[in-house]
């Protein structure tokens, strides 16, 4: 370990992490989440002794491995890294993350690159799912360059559109509405408990005293309304059939009002303690998800899309995320397109263990 480590860092859509191989981490679970920890510079609000970026979006990781399964080509295991407790955690998944698994496979070896476009089946170790990659392998290496953009992530890059199916209930037991209702209410507030490849908590921001409009500097500095978020999630967890969700990531948070940009709803979301830049892949997956039930905060505010395309608004512009139903009205399959960056292929240093 102290001549370095084989990382690759990159951009996957909004957020940015650490892509590796499993066969160069140990193999025992512990001794890989004390290593990530050591990787990334945590615990520390700044994380200055290692290469995380002192943000939840700046602070993941994805080991990825020829996959166990004959219809996927590579497993993905996403791991959260805590920045400011001693916490790695595999209880989410991260859309964003996923975007760069791709082009990390076929630059590792992992997935044969074919000539123009490489599809990547994707095995979602974190929820069992699979996903759907198309990368653009011009003369059969990754290509970055292209006319795609994203909000979030300043000038146009390849795009890498993703296709998922089967994502109800995707770590809350197989249904899109883990407790049987479109609305709980939890403290006093009417609660949409979903789960659509990511479990989230959706709630009307007016019934949290707010406009929904706030930035997320705004947000993250009113510890009232961060206080109340946590009890609320923290009764949310064990309804979700989450468990004891104290030290997890999930379920995440997501604050809705009307669409303020010709869009179909906007949100703010706790990912869970820190507000969110943007809105994570599956997140805005569920939350258009939330909008088509017949009750519940977000569809009560949603501008439903004719075209199946559901522009999710965030703090800093619209997810796209495209959902498709079948004749029982069920989301049936979802997709997004996202773009990712290669930014550093190297080796990693791991600070030593502490006192
Ligand atoms: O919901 C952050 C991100 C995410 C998750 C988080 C994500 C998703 O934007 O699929 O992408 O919710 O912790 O990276």
């Amino acid at each position: 370990m102290s001549d370095g480590i084989p990382c690759l860092w990159m951009r996957g859509g909004t957020s940015k992490g650490a892509y590796f191989r499993a066969s160069d981490l140990p193999e025992d679970r512990a001794a890989i989440d004390d290593l990530l920890l050591r990787v990334m510079g945590s615990p520390d609000p700044r994380q200055i002794d290692g290469i995380g970026g002192a943000d939840p979006l700046t602070s993941k990781v994805a080991i990825l491995s020829p996959s166990s399964r004959a219809d996927a080509d590579v497993d993905y295991l996403f791991l959260q890294v805590y920045v400011d407790q001693a916490l790695v955690s595999d209880a989410q998944g991260c859309g964003n993350i996923l975007a760069g698994v791709g082009p990390a496979a076929i630059e590792r070896g992992i997935v044969a690159a074919r000539a123009h476009v490489t599809p990547v089946r994707i095995h979602m170790l974190n929820t069992g799912e699979i996903a759907v990659a198309r990368v653009a392998t011009p003369g059969g290496r990754v290509g970055y360059e292209g006319a795609a953009r994203i909000d979030g992530v300043p000038g146009h890059h390849a795009g890498v559109p993703l296709m998922f199916t089967g994502l109800e209930g995707s770590m809350t037991g197989g249904a899109a509405l883990p407790t049987g209702r479109a609305v709980d209410v939890i403290d006093g507030v009417a609660c949409t408990l979903i789960d659509m490849g990511m479990p989230i908590v959706v709630m009307d921001a007016a019934d949290l005293g707010i406009t929904g409009r706030e930035t997320r500097e705004a947000l993250e500095a009113d510890t009232a309304l961060k206080a109340r978020l946590e009890t609320i999630r923290l009764q949310a967890g064990p309804m979700m059939r989450l468990g004891d969700v104290a030290d997890k990531s999930v379920p995440k948070m997501t604050l809705v009002s009307v669409p303020q940009a010709g869009g179909a709803i906007s949100t703010r979301s706790f990912i869970p303690h820190r507000c969110h830049a943007t809105i994570g892949v599956f997140a805005a997956v569920s939350v258009a998800a939330a909008c088509l039930l017949e009750d519940g905060a977000a569809s009560r505010l949603a501008v439903l899309p004719s075209d199946g395309v559901f522009r999710v608004e965030h703090p800093t512009g619209v997810a796209k995320v495209m959902i498709e139903r079948g004749a029982d009205g069920q989301v049936k399959a979802a997709g997004t397109l996202r773009t990712a960056r290669k930014l550093m292929d190297g080796l990693v240093f791991p600070a030593p263990p502490r006192d």
